[in-house]
């Protein structure tokens, strides 16, 4: 009896410490001064001077703000906030006529997402300075940004998933960017019962290839598994190129109450990946055809995204294509997998474990090859625990979630529940070091610590919790990353830096990797935008109906036109915007009284694009909202609204003005003309 409750109730402790998050620092007891940053030279180790540069740049997703976050390193200052699934009223980004359809969706438009996972495009296994993926993890997107502009320039939706987080991981040289859902759903979706999950639902896993030279995006195949929650991935280098590990929880296949029903095993799974088989089977036609309906929106060289409409995927199932997928038993309800610089060792993190189980590629290979198998789940071979497992971190902490290398034969997992970073090496599996984290943290982040040549020097926890590390601000504390060095036998904590959003996951590479290559204005004279205007002269407002195109410029420190009468109540007024400069760090913005939507940010040589309504009769301001020059409170201007019956013509204070009026007062008395011969219609 006693014996039967005891398992039982060792069970519900982990569960009420993981519920409870026990912020319990472990390492705690062992911290001395110099440990936590007291020491004199912890600052002058994060000390960057005025006017200096960082050494790194670090993208820190944005979670529920659905954007990204650029910091310098060692400083944690923060460059920049790059909105990627979300509107960003600050510079018009989901607003503007121009960026609108990056935002479509088979849902619609969904102007918000919850971000996970920065990647970098790795060339050789190496970040390569070119792009950085994110996931969008509420309704499944990959979005790439250009690393010379920092903008978000493409956004690939998947279809047949549902919750994206595990993804976009790239593989070694940027091959694919990846997707596993993490909520198993019907694929295609449709209505069934929730009581048939097991058989009704399924784990789908998206690969997307990326073009080496413009790094557009598209769905290659994707691979249907059993329906268990897919959470995360790495991909495979050097002698494991051409496969790809998705950790696995939910083994079960519990449909409710999954806190204690996907408990229940010891093991779950991390799901190999073979993609160069799966290409092959592919190509033999082995993949079913399936129709899906998905959207993939793409900013064009004319600065305008498009959205192009997917139609269907292509679907590889293991039965169709032995070799594609094996399972490797890992303890317990897995969260992170980890491939380290070698590409030998796949390290998972067990969110409920006790060890952090390392696998071997190799080991794996001959267990293949042997046919080491402990069954099947579902037709795909399940490979024998101790066939695969090249040893198990004793001790480690509680709550191994996620593991970086610094690229010198040691690994680091982050203990989300003992809220530390633990050091252990790669040769014996042996912990070295162990260093508290304020508090729980998630991820960590080595610069480069996922590839074939970390730079290890830095390691930063992502906390969850931040308890009492900075000023309070009311219900809602800052987040907060800290910022180790590694590069010594002992970690020490040199820096506490509060994030924007909730952190995730983040990447850094050195500076030097892109500083040199940012693109500095937009050519005025490539402007290939329909309504951009290049010179004052050719600025113009035109009416079509109830809708008047407003052709504009600004420049230090004048829009022009500004002054324009003629509009009248509910017309939907475009005010194209043109900046004119060609000079680094010279934007303008716009913004007009009462706009229901957003303002703009107006890069040198761009020209974007807002809608206004006006709903009352009035005169009101339009500014810029960037300061701009000394006479950055000069840059205003006016427009006149009319009541919507009012014949009052258009007048604009431009070069154009004569010869456009002159041109409209023609069109218009031939238009009479026209609709006299036809019974006098006006
Ligand atoms: S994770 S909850 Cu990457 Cu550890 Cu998203
Ligand atoms: Cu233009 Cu301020």
């Amino acid at each position: 009896m006693s014996r039967s409750i005891r398992p039982r109730t060792r069970r519900a402790a982990w569960l009420a410490l993981i519920a409870g998050g026990a912020l319990t620092a472990a390492g705690c007891g062992r911290a001395d001064a110099a440990r936590l940053g007291e020491a004199g030279d912890a600052a002058a180790k994060v000390y960057v001077a005025p006017g200096k540069y960082d050494e790194f740049y670090a993208f820190f997703s944005g979670g529920f703000d659905g954007q990204v976050g650029v910091y310098g390193l060692p400083s944690g200052r923060l460059l920049k906030h790059v909105p990627v699934f979300a509107q960003n009223p600050e510079n018009g980004w989901g607003y503007s006529e121009q960026t609108k359809p990056m935002m479509n969706t088979s849902y619609g438009f969904v102007p918000w997402d919850d971000a996970h996972h920065p990647q970098l495009s790795q060339t050789a296994g190496v970040p390569d300075g070119r792009w950085l993926f994110i996931n969008g993890n509420n309704t499944p997107r990959i979005a790439r940004l250009d690393l010379t502009r920092f903008e978000t320039e493409e956004i690939l939706e998947i279809p047949n998933s549902a919750g994206n987080h595990s993804s976009p991981f790239v593989t070694e040289n940027t091959e694919y960017v990846v997707a596993g859902t993490r909520f198993s759903v019907p694929a295609p979706q449709r209505d069934v019962s929730i009581d048939d999950y097991k058989e009704a639902f399924s784990g789908m896993l998206t690969f997307a290839t990326v073009d080496s030279a413009t790094g557009h995006m598209a769905i290659a195949f994707q691979i249907r598994l059993p329906a268990f929650d897919y959470d995360l991935s790495h991909a495979g280098k050097g002698p494991s190129h051409g496969w790809s590990f998705f950790t696995s929880y939910n083994s079960e296949q519990g449909d409710t109450k999954l806190e204690v029903n996907a408990s229940q095993r010891d093991k779950d799974y991390i799901a190999a990946i073979n993609w160069k088989r799966a290409e092959q089977c592919v190509a033999e036609g082995k993949a079913a055809a399936q129709p899906a309906r998905y959207a993939h929106n793409l900013m064009g060289d004319d600065g305008i995204a498009r959205t192009e409409w997917g139609t269907g995927v292509r679907v590889l199932t293991p039965a169709a294509c032995p070799g594609l997928a094996y399972y490797l038993p890992t303890p317990k309800s897995p969260h992170g997998v980890d491939v380290d610089p070698t590409g030998e060792y796949i390290v998972a993190g067990g969110k409920l474990a006790t060890v952090i189980p390392v696998h071997s590629f190799s080991k794996m290979q001959k267990a293949i090859a042997d046919q080491a198998f402990d069954g099947e789940e579902q037709g795909i071979p399940v490979l024998k625990y101790q066939a695969t497992i090249a040893g198990e971190v004793q001790n480690p902490g509680l709550g191994p979630l996620h593991t970086e290398f610094d690229g010198r034969g040691n690994a680091y997992t982050s203990m989300f529940l003992s809220s530390e970073i633990v050091k252990w090496s790669l040769k014996d599996f042996k912990v070295l070091d162990r260093a508290p984290s304020y508090y729980s943290v998630g991820h960590l982040m080595i610069p480069g610590g996922d590839s074939r040549k970390p730079w290890g020097k830095y390691a930063i926890a992502l906390n969850k919790i931040t308890k009492d590390r900075y000023l309070p601000t009311g219900p809602e504390l800052a987040q907060s990353a800290q910022l180790y060095d590694i590069s010594g036998d002992r970690m020490r904590l040199l820096l506490d830096f509060p994030t924007i959003g909730e952190p995730h996951y983040a990447q850094a590479l050195p500076a030097s990797l892109i500083k040199e290559r940012q693109l500095k204005m937009y050519s005025l004279m490539q402007n290939k935008d329909p309504y951009a205007v290049r010179s004052e002269k050719a600025t113009k407002v035109e009416r079509s109906g109830g809708v008047v195109h407003v052709s504009m410029t600004s420049v230090r420190s004048h829009f022009m036109p500004d002054k324009i009468e003629g509009i009248r109540v509910g017309d939907s007024v475009y005010f194209h915007v043109t900046n004119l400069e060609q000079d680094w760090d010279v934007p303008h913005g716009f913004a007009v009284l009462g706009a229901n939507n957003a303002e703009l940010l107006l890069m040198p040589g761009q020209t974007r694009t807002l809608v206004w309504v006006p709903g009352q009769v009035g005169v009101f301001p339009f500014y810029c909202t960037d300061f701009c020059s000394a006479l950055h409170q000069e840059m205003q201007g006016y427009i006149r609204v009319s009541p919507k019956s009012s014949s009052i013509a258009l007048k604009w204070n431009s070069p154009s003005y004569q010869a456009v009026a002159e041109r409209d007062e023609h069109a218009e008395r031939s238009d009479h003309d026209d609709h006299d011969e036809h019974g006098g219609k006006r």
